[in-house]
């Protein structure tokens, strides 16, 4: 099949280095979409995670490939490190292999409106004031995503698509949900302060397109659970597009759980 056209895609939290990644999943979507714009916010290689084990087995190598082809083929791919990968904010304003690494950027949509571009890590302490509780949370959501991939494995033996079950079980805590409605107020006075129209970014691992105030807030998710994306189609409109299972036509569908989300068929154009 010809690959799905958007004129920007946002891609975090991928981990890559971990076993938690749904490398498959990343892969299908590189091979099967196309933009000018790729933007890779954060959290993308896990160098923290790397400091303990490195897991890399030859499809990281393809995913990492792809990326570089695509770089060198001439869309416009620009990396923003994340917290797992911070190391790389040395290198703010370096090109390295036709990727422009910058630690953040102003993207200016087809229909002239201007988002600020960044992980999303910085804003951490403005909403946790309880660094004991960040630490229980992100031991438990290891686990939690072990659990997915257990679950995923026997999944995929059985011929069923993949599932996450680590994010509908955070979907049912409401300290998660507390955490995720306080981050996007955050937001708020981040893009203010910026004098930009909204804010792009990832880390929270919960893709969204939504409006709050006058500013747009949006995520981009992850590659470790939901097997998610922003996109913008070709006349600046945003939107998050979800990725599972092997048949990319069928399986690319608007993320229903995401009020303001539009039909990806909106979004990718035919060209
Ligand atoms: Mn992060």
């Amino acid at each position: 099949m010809r690959p799905l056209h958007f004129r920007s895609l946002w891609l975090s939290d991928t981990h890559l280095g971990t076993r938690s990644l749904q490398s498959r999943q990343l892969l299908d979507f590189l091979k099967n979409t196309e933009s000018e714009y790729l933007y890779l916010v954060g959290d993308i290689l896990d160098l923290e995670h790397a400091k303990r084990s490195w897991h890399w087995p030859r499809i990281n190598e393809k995913i990492v490939r792809i990326i570089l082809d695509k770089a060198a083929g001439g869309t416009r791919v620009i990396y923003i490190p994340g917290n797992h990968d911070h190391i790389l904010r040395h290198l703010d304003g370096t090109v390295v292999k036709n990727i422009e690494i910058a630690n953040q950027a102003v993207h200016c949509t087809a229909n002239g409106c201007r988002y600020l571009v960044t992980h999303g890590d910085e804003f951490d302490c403005v909403i946790q004031n309880s660094p004991w509780l960040a630490t229980v949370g992100s031991v438990a959501y290891d686990w939690l995503l072990i659990i997915n991939r257990l679950i995923n494995n026997c999944r995929r033996f059985f011929g069923l698509e993949y599932q996450s079950i680590s994010a509908w079980l955070k979907h049912q805590t409401k300290i998660v949900v507390n955490y995720i409605g306080k981050f996007e107020q955050v937001v708020v006075d981040v893009v203010e302060k910026n004098g930009v129209d909204g804010l792009i970014c990832g880390h929270i691992h919960h893709a969204a397109v939504r409006t709050i105030g006058n500013v747009l807030y949006t995520n981009s998710g992850d590659w470790v659970e939901s097997c998610t994306a922003l996109a913008e189609s070709s006349n600046g409109t945003l939107g998050v597009i979800e990725w599972a299972g092997s048949n990319p036509i069928r399986e690319v569908r608007a993320y229903e759980r995401v009020d303001d989300s539009y039909r990806n068929r909106c979004l990718a154009s035919s060209s």
